[in-house]
């Protein structure tokens, strides 16, 4: 019994100091989102990737694009501000996604491990434009062209985004909200209002994401607003979306 006893201890010893002699391993990181969401096809850029435990990371592990680590640090997260959706820290890399890219799938690995599989939001065939402000009220509204996308930030809290198109009577407008289903923190809200500054339609979270959906069938010819802000009234650099409007059937 001493002799097992004895074994054992020692064991514990030698256990504990394998444990001390070994660097302490990051937690295994988790990959959110991109800042900006949308990434360019066909050329290189810089996007920041945000999400959990990636300070120590040093390299991203690419499908359908080349890329370099450029750096990685913690990065706060504001007051009142869920974490799991912000994220607490971010890599920055230079991207190259080749012409014709279908798809773009990321790994971030850290001493713990590898990351989840965070698969970009990349650029299509619709003209891409980006948003600018200032487009916060209807006398202000950013003309919209059909079809394209919008490629935009809920900049700060209270931000109200609004974009005008025209239409004729009986023409079927689709206007998407692609934000949440990339791990954009945007719980958008989308609402469209005619040249009387009427509502005609809203949308909040749509087949169980937090990415609204409108799909309208125009009333008359005319002006319309489309306007989206944040379900929760938050904002930030970090709430990227795209907003894509077509013609429907
Ligand atoms: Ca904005
Ligand atoms: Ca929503």
């Amino acid at each position: 019994m001493r002799y097992f006893a004895l074994a054992a201890l020692l064991c514990t010893f030698a256990h504990a100091q394998d444990k001390k002699d070994q660097p302490k391993k990051d937690a295994p990181p988790k990959l959110l989102y991109a800042v900006p969401l949308v990434a360019k096809v066909g050329e290189k850029q810089k996007l920041a990737l945000r999400g959990k435990s990636l300070a120590g990371v040093k390299e991203v592990k690419a499908d359908g694009a080349t890329l370099k680590v450029l750096g990685a640090k913690a990065a706060g997260v504001p007051n009142n501000y869920p974490a799991d959706r912000i994220g607490d820290s971010e890599v920055e890399i230079e991207l190259d996604v080749a012409k014709g890219a279908k798809a773009v799938k990321l790994i971030a690995v850290n001493t713990g491990g590898d990351s989840n599989t965070y698969e970009l939001l990349l650029r299509d065939d619709l003209p891409a434009v980006s948003e600018k402000e200032d487009n916060g009220g209807f006398a202000t509204a950013q003309p919209m062209p059909v079809p394209c996308a919008i490629e935009g930030t809920i900049k700060s809290e209270r931000d109200v985004d609004v974009f005008k198109i025209e239409g004729k009577a009986g023409e079927k407008f689709v206007i998407e909200v692609q934000a949440a289903q990339f791990g954009s923190p945007l719980d958008g809200f989308l609402t469209l209002h005619d040249a009387d500054r009427k509502l005609i339609a809203s949308a909040d979270d749509v087949n169980g994401s937090p990415d609204p959906v409108l799909s309208v069938t125009l009333p008359k010819d005319g002006v319309y607003y489309a306007s989206l802000i944040d379900a929760h009234d938050l904002g930030g650099a970090n709430f990227g979306y795209r907003l894509v409007v077509k013609k429907g059937k």
